[in-house]
């Protein structure tokens, strides 16, 4: 798919936006931003104005003629705000950008192959804003002074990244650097919607390029363009999902993954999931069709960062047990770690049906597996039913969840809070029963969104329902849509109860001691559960968005925020800071206290509760999980009628003698 010139912008339907529109920055130039050039001045700042009283520039022209021999590509995740309007950052951040690391190995691939001509050198930096406090000028004078010239992707935005990317790109575009903005926002509106949302739109008169679909394959037409100064205000490959095969692999450098608070690096073994849950942004992105990697390419990406001294990875596959390649990629893995001896572990996502792959959660033991994520969602088949969740079967949660633990597996379940069944004391009652009754370690909770992407958020659109206007609210902390039976704050209070309510002295002892019994490591277990409530409830952020130490800065705060006076800020910040760490201590006395009482209670004794008794016929009659709603009942209904129609069926088959080929 290339592109087509068209000349459309605002209020047109998506599909007159697809490739090329020629469109104008506010103040007239045409899109395609300016290079810097060099030679180096002693000021960038006084550099940038000279060049943008450059009749050339005025005009849009490219200056690419100029001597520069070094194109930088300076590659930026951005951060989302907080509910005061500044930046959410970590002296350390928790979890690794994939986004970066795919980007990362694609933009060294480019430099390598020289893709801008033989005597361009091709130089990449990377920022993730998580971890590291990014300042637009110092970056431009830097390049200035390099006497490069450069251009900024702002990489992997979500909808809650959007309005921080525009800021970044407006200051990025202020200096005339040209900046593309790619990633599931733009990907998911051009994929759903039926027009442009007026941010995008908004976006692309402010002369910053927006990139739907994946890049690989793509990048060196996109430098191209960057280099030469023709940069279209939107591509979209939506239509054109490349293939992952021989594709440059997902890397990291070790100097980014100190900046983690684990040094964990991360890569995608594929993408696409064949399911088709509404809420989810996805399918409708990477597809249902699983593209994936190859054994040799994965082991690749293990070796170079078992050289760097890296040997934990997330492999961020939203369904790993769905990309089709999953038996051959965990048998590399057993056999680096088995016949070489090579030492690294792996974290997972997978669906609740996983453990009915036959041998999938075996091999991930023996491939080193030791955590996984499950997108366990809801308890109530009603809940799971209207969102189109239909492979969750809430009769199969916890042979699952037990399978996980018999391979030493650490299970971390992800659950939606706001389907239209929940009221707060439904969601309440449900966690309780999930304490006593599934034997999963990590709870983590999340307001059900209408993503854009999503098939929710297409259909809620479409019917008019007011929605939240404002993107950075989209990061499933906030309530960005009405709920039929609980208003906005109560939701948004009943989310910040269930983490009080799941990680309880008692439930936090109770995991403990399950985790002794199973082999794993008590101190381990009681700090990743301190860390989980502490940053939901103390941080007030998602676990998955947060880190070590919260920095702020005065003057990184949303565009259209006044600054605050620097008493104001300061004093703030170090009561914030006092307050925060006397907090976390008295959480940390309390999560200590639990794992004393839970090691004294496991030297000898082993464990029975219900939640890690084996599976048994008599729980389907006996346990809150499959008795508590109608739908519950309903549920195990179709289940026993299932099981009994196959034993009639096999019965049947046993007396005509043919077994065998059912
Ligand atoms: C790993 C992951 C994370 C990690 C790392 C983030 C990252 N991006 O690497 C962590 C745990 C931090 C995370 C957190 C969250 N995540 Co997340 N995450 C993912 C996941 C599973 C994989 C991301 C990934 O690596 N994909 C593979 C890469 C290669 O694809 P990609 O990012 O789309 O990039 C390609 C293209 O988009 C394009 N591209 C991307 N950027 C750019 C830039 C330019 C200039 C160009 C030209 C091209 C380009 O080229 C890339 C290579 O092909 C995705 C789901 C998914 N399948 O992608 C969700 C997803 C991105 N996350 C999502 C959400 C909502 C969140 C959270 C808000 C969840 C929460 N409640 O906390 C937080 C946000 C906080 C934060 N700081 O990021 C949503 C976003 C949906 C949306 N419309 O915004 C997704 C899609 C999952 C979902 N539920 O639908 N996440
Ligand atoms: S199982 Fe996960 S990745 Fe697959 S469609 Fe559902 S939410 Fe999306």
């Amino acid at each position: 798919m290339g592109f087509r010139p068209q000349t459309a912008v605002a209020g047109r339907p998506v599909r007159e936006h697809r490739g090329f529109i020629a469109t104008t920055a506010p103040d007239g130039d045409a899109l395609p931003g300016l290079l810097l050039v060099a030679p180096p001045p002693s000021s960038g700042t006084a550099r940038m104005a000279t060049l943008f009283e450059d009749p050339r520039v005025r005009r849009g022209c490219t200056l690419q003629e100029s001597a520069a021999t070094t194109f930088r590509i300076i590659l930026i995740k951005p951060s989302h705000y907080d509910d005061d309007g500044y930046v959410i950052q970590w002296g350390r951040s928790s979890v690794p950008s994939n986004t970066m690391a795919a980007m990362y190995g694609l933009a060294t691939d480019c430099a390598e192959r020289h893709v801008l001509g033989a005597d361009v050198q091709i130089a990449v930096t990377a920022y993730d804003e998580t971890n590291t406090r990014i300042t637009p000028k110092r970056i431009v004078d830097a390049l200035t002074s390099a006497g490069e010239r450069g251009v900024v992707l702002l990489i992997g935005v979500q909808s809650n990244q959007f309005p921080r990317a525009v800021d970044l790109a407006v200051q990025f575009r202020a200096y005339g650097v040209p900046v593309v903005i790619g990633g599931f926002h733009t990907s998911g509106c051009v994929a759903m919607l039926p027009t442009l949302p007026a941010d995008l739109v908004q976006a692309m008169e402010r002369g910053i390029s927006l990139y739907a679909g994946e890049l690989e394959g793509r990048m060196d037409a996109l430098l191209r363009d960057a280099y030469h100064g023709r940069l279209h205000p939107l591509y979209d490959f939506m239509k054109d999902l490349p293939d992952l095969q021989g594709q440059p692999v997902p890397y990291l450098p070790v100097a980014q993954i100190r900046r983690l608070s684990g040094a964990r690096t991360s890569f995608d073994a594929g993408r696409g999931c064949p399911f088709l849950c509404s809420f989810c942004t996805i399918i409708n992105v990477q597809g249902r069709k699983s593209r994936h990697r190859s054994a040799d390419d994965v082991e690749r990406i293990i070796r170079a960062n078992l050289a760097q001294g890296v040997h934990k990875f997330f492999i961020t596959d939203d369904n790993f047990g769905r990309n089709r390649a999953w038996e051959a990629l965990l048998d590399r893995m057993i056999a680096l770690r088995e016949e070489e001896g090579l030492a690294f572990t792996m974290t997972i996502q997978v669906d609740t049906l996983c453990h009915k792959i036959p041998r999938f959660i075996e091999k991930a033991g023996r491939a080193g597996v030791d955590r996984v994520f499950i997108g366990l969602e809801n308890i109530n088949p009603e809940a799971l039913e209207g969102s189109r969740k239909r492979q969750n079967n809430i009769t199969e949660y916890r042979s699952m969840l037990q399978a996980w633990h018999q391979v030493g597996a650490l299970t971390f379940a992800g659950y939606i809070l706001g389907f239209p069944t929940d009221t707060a004391a439904s969601i309440l009652r449900d966690i309780r029963i999930i304490q006593r009754e599934l034997p999963v370690d990590l709870l983590e909770f999340f307001i059900l969104t209408p993503l854009p992407g999503s098939q929710d958020h297409k259909e809620l659109v479409e019917r008019g329902v007011p929605l939240e206007p404002d993107m950075n609210a989209y990061d499933s902390v906030h309530v960005t849509a009405p709920h039929a039976r609980m208003s906005k704050e109560e939701l948004a209070g009943v989310y910040q109860q269930a983490w009080d309510a799941y990680y309880t002295p008692e439930h936090v002892e109770t995991v403990i001691r399950r985790a002794a019994d199973w082999g794993f490591d008590t101190n381990k277990i009681k700090w990743m559960m301190l860390a989980f409530h502490a940053t939901a409830t103390i941080e007030r952020v998602h676990p998955l968005d947060s880190g070590l130490f919260r920095r702020k800065y005065r003057g990184d705060r949303r565009a259209g925020l006044p600054r605050e006076h620097p008493m104001t800020f300061y004093g703030r910040y170090a009561v914030e800071i006092v307050w925060k760490y006397f907090l976390l201590l008295r959480m940390y006395l309390t999560y200590e206290g639990a794992r004393r009482r839970a090691t004294r209670a496991a030297s000898g004794v082993p464990m029975r509760d219900v939640a890690t008794e084996p599976i048994q016929a008599t729980e389907l009659n006996d346990l809150e999980l499959f008795t508590v709603t109608a739908a519950a009942r309903s549920a195990v209904d179709k289940v026993r009628e299932r099981a009994e129609r196959r034993a009639g069926v096999e019965t049947l088959a046993l007396r005509e003698g043919s077994v065998g080929s059912l």
